[in-house]
C-alpha cells in the first residue's frame, strides 16, 4: 500500500478526518445522500462509543453527538469531508442496536432500515464496527455481519473503550475476537477483508491506524499516470 494518508505535523488525526462537517440527517433509506461519494459507516451496539469514535477521528469534540444515555442516535447522520474544500467522502453514524428499553417497533424499524443500509447502499466504501472491548463481538454484531456479508464491503473492527483494561487484557481482547473472525467468516460468507484494532476515544489509543483505514476507503488509489480523457 503505498498511500501514506494525510497527516498533520504533530497531530495523530488525520486531515481528512478533521474536515468532517455535518451534511444530513436520514430517517430513511430514499432521504441519504445520492450523490456518489463513498461512504463509511460506523456501526455497532448502543453505547459501544461510535459517536464517541468519530468525534474523537475527526478532531471534533461534538461532531456526532455523543450521549450517556443509550440509544440516543435514531437516525443515520452524516458527515462530509474532503481535501482542500472539495468533499471526497462521507462518514455515516448509524443507530445503534441491542438498547433494550427501546420499544419493540422502534427497534424492528431501525434493524430495517440498517438491513437496507447495508445490503443496498451501493456508495458504502467500507463499515467500521464498535464494539467494546470488554465484550467483544456480541450475538447482535455477528447478526450485523451477516446482514453486511452480501454486500462484500471490508469490515475494521474497533475495539475500543480500551482504556478500560490492562495490557494483557487488551491482548486478549484482540486475539479473542480475530479467532473468533477466522472461525465463523466461512459460515457467515465474509468475503471482504476483516481486520481488528483496539481503539480508546479518552486515551486516544489506535486513532492513526483507524484513520488510515478510513482514508484508504475513501481516498481512491493514486493512479501511476493521469488518465487522459478518451
Ligand atoms: N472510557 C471510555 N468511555 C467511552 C469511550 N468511548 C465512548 N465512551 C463512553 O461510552 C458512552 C457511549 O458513547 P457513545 O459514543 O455515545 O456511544 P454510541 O455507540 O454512539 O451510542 P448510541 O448513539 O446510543 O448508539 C459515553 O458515556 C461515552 O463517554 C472510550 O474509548 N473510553
Ligand atoms: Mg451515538
Amino acid at each position: 500500500m503505498t498511500h501514506t494518508g494525510n497527516y498533520s505535523k504533530q497531530a495523530d488525526t488525520s486531515v481528512l478526518l478533521q474536515s468532517a462537517r455535518f451534511c444530513t440527517t436520514a430517517a430513511t433509506f430514499a432521504q441519504l445522500p445520492s450523490d456518489a461519494l463513498p461512504e463509511v459507516a460506523f456501526v455497532g451496539r448502543s453505547n459501544a462509543g461510535k459517536s464517541s469514535a468519530i468525534n474523537v477521528l475527526c478532531g471534533q469534540r461534538r461532531l456526532a453527538f455523543a450521549s450517556k444515555t443509550p440509544g440516543r442516535t435514531q437516525h443515520i447522520n452524516l458527515f462530509d469531508v474532503g481535501l482542500g474544500g472539495v468533499a471526497l467522502g462521507r462518514l455515516a453514524d448509524l443507530p445503534g442496536y441491542g438498547f433494550a428499553a427501546v420499544p419493540m417497533e422502534t427497534k424492528q424499524r431501525w434493524q430495517r432500515f440498517i438491513a437496507q443500509y447495508l445490503t443496498q447502499r451501493e456508495q458504502l466504501a467500507g463499515l467500521v464496527l464498535i464494539a467494546d472491548s470488554r465484550l467483544g463481538l456480541t450475538e447482535l454484531d455477528w447478526t450485523l455481519l451477516g446482514y453486511a456479508a452480501p454486500a462484500a464491503r471490508p469490515v475494521h473492527v474497533l475495539l475500543t473503550k480500551a482504556d478500560k483494561l490492562t495490557q494483557a487484557q487488551r491482548a486478549a481482547s484482540a486475539r479473542k475476537v480475530r479467532d473468533a473472525l477466522q472461525q465463523r467468516a466461512a459460515a457467515l460468507r465474509l468475503l471482504a477483508p476483516v481486520s481488528v484494532q483496539l481503539f480508546s476515544s479518552t486515551q486516544r489509543l489506535g486513532l492513526v491506524e483507524a484513520s488510515r483505514t478510513i482514508e484508504e476507503w475513501l481516498l481512491p488509489p493514486a493512479a501511476d499516470a493521469p488518465a487522459d480523457e478518451a
